[in-house]
């Protein structure tokens, strides 16, 4: 008889907070009557950057549903609470005290398995803990991505400049999505073009999908407030999904009622909407309640019933499909490196603003408030307002980093980190994008009707009432000409400046270092 063949013996299965899938790597080959699930809440996860309340009432909300939903399954699983008296406060200490319980149950635990995490920090610390133990643990790949890592980094070796377009073309034509015979559905791969319109007067986009918290909620958000009252945020009114099946509902709910135009306005923003026509899923997907493939799925069905256009459809298959998949291998490829990438050597700190939303810019006031209050912006709010301003301002990627992955309930290190250094502050020296997303006031003004009411004056170019994104964009291509001027997408830019004369580029250095000085200050602006 071989050890795994007696009864008290069978391996310990970590489950972590964003792996609440029941097609997750390790529990495929989980046997019910033999191994033992783990889950726990644990302060250093909710500290190790002070997440904003709601996203940690979110994920315990969701792991205690998903917790139950496995015992109704008939899995073995012992779920630490973060109020539980032996708590140790951290993955690695449950992981070693339930290899202890289990020990002194007179089970003996032969293996750790854990689908691999989402993010370098956990992976090196369980890697580690392994070196510790007795029992060997195993990391399974996570399978719930469309690309494998390995494919991910054959596919960037093969490319000079790997960029997401390419990537993205790759996927379609790999997983035949979109596609018709070797070309794309609609002759062109990619209607960014058509997700571009203006947000017109009178635009309401509709109310979103909202849950009501159950008793279990309800537990998880009393001790959210008790144990995290210092972090940032508001944790009520709490009303997102915290179970597949509503998570389900939110699909079907953005496929019918906001599908149809999130193409159109993908990049539009409006004053106290802060859920526009995008799709709210990133929690979701991202925590496993729902997966990639089956909101893909829900979309191109829409398009075969002709309830939603092909720029609607095509723009969402791409933001999953293309830059979910592309930063994500990213990440695992440039890590650890990437952390600390710092092209421009930005160094400002982060203005208390960030975290109060008290400023007279009103893009960013709304911008941060709804962070705030949601733990949600999209995707034009995080990258042309919130990241624009940062890029401008030369704010040091690590606090921004930070910022971004415990403000909002979707981030995790392997999708923020190459959305922030890359996309958004272009830290990378444009490893991820071919220039830096960088704007003015115009832009802001074109896609928002933020400008109506800010104090500032959008039309202004210099001087006290001017928008600061005005010269404070003039400025950045100045500070940074050295570091940029290779990159002959800027040509038509820098011949501007150029173009702008002495005294006009004197007057925008003398209005950017007025507003630094202000910023240094903390004053109001
Ligand atoms: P929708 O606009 O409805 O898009 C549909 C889905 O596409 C999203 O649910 C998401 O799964 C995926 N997606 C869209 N854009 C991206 C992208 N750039 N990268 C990866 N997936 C994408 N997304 C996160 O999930 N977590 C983060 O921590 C995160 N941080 C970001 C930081 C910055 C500075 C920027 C510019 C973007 C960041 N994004 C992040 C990407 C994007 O903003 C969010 O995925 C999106 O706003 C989530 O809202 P939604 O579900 O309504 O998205
Ligand atoms: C984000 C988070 C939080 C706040 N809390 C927990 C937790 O208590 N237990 C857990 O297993 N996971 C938590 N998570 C998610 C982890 O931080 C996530 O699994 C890693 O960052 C890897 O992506
Ligand atoms: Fe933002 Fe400038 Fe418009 Fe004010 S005027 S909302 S600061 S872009």
């Amino acid at each position: 008889m071989t050890a795994s063949q007696k009864k008290n013996t069978g391996n310990l299965i970590l489950i972590l907070g964003d792996q609440l899938s029941f097609d997750l790597a390790s529990l495929k080959e989980a046997r019910k009557t033999k191994d033992h699930l783990l889950m726990a809440e644990v302060r250093e996860e909710a500290t190790y950057v002070k997440h904003h309340k709601k996203k940690i009432a979110f994920l315990f909300a969701a792991m205690r549903h998903h917790a139950n939903a496995l015992k109704e399954e008939n899995y073995s699983l012992d779920y630490t609470r973060l109020d539980d008296k032996e708590n140790s406060g951290s993955l690695t200490g449950e992981i070693k005290r339930a290899l202890k319980r289990k020990h002194d149950e007179g089970v003996e635990i032969e293996k750790v398995i854990i689908t691999s995490p989402g993010e370098y920090r956990l992976k090196q610390q369980l890697i580690q803990l392994g070196k510790e133990i007795e029992p060997e643990l195993e990391l399974l790949e996570d399978d719930r991505f469309f690309c494998h890592l390995d494919d991910f980094y054959e596919w960037e070796k093969s490319r000079k400049a790997p960029r997401m377009e390419d990537f993205y073309r790759e996927m379609r034509k790999r997983h035949n999505i979109l596609m018709a015979g070797d070309g794309p559905v609609g002759r062109e791969w990619n209607f960014d073009s058509e997700n571009r319109k203006s947000p017109e007067k009178g635009l309401r986009p509709p109310a979103p999908f909202k849950v009501k918290p159950d008793e279990i909620t309800k537990e998880v958000l009393t001790l959210v407030e008790e144990q995290f009252s210092d972090h940032f945020g508001d944790l009520t009114p709490f009303h997102y999904a915290v179970t597949r099946d509503d998570a389900l509902k939110a699909l079907s709910h953005f496929i019918t009622h906001r599908l149809e135009n999130f193409g159109d306005y993908q990049d539009a923003m409006l004053e106290n909407e802060p859920w526009m026509f995008h799709s709210h899923l990133s929690f979701y997907i991202n925590c496993g309640l729902l997966s990639p493939r089956e909101a893909i799925d829900q979309a191109l069905k829409a398009y075969e019933q002709e309830k939603a256009p092909l720029n609607a459809v095509e723009g969402f298959v791409r933001q999953i499909l293309g830059w979910r998949e592309y930063v994500r291998g990213v990440y695992w490829l440039k890590m650890p490196d990437y952390k600390s990438e710092n092209h421009f050597n930005a160094s400002r700190p982060l203005p208390e603003f960030f975290w109060t939303g008290k400023t007279q810019m009103n893009c960013l006031k709304q911008c941060i408030s709804e962070t705030a209050a949601n733990a949600y912006a999209h995707h034009i709010q995080r990258l042309m307002v919130i990241g624009n301003f940062a890029l401008l301002a030369g704010l040091d990627p690590d606090e921004v980093n930070d910022w971004y992955l415990l403000v909002y309930a979707d981030a995790y290190e392997w999708v923020e980190l190459p959305n922030v250094t890359g996309m958004c502050l272009y830290a990378d020296g444009g490893y991820l994008a071919t220039k830096p997303y960088a704007a003015s006031g115009a832009y802001i003004n074109r896609m928002s009707n933020y400008c109506k009411a800010c104090n500032y004056k959008v039309t202004s170019k210099s001087g006290e009432e001017a928008c600061p994104f005005n010269y404070l964009y003039w400025d950045f291509l100045e500070r940074n000409q050295s570091s940029l001027n290779g990159n002959h997408r800027l040509n038509m830019v820098y011949s501007n400046l150029e173009k702008q004369g002495s005294s006009r580029r004197e007057e925008i250095k003398t209005d950017a270092s007025i507003f630094f000085q202000k910023l240094e200050n903390n004053e109001y602006i």
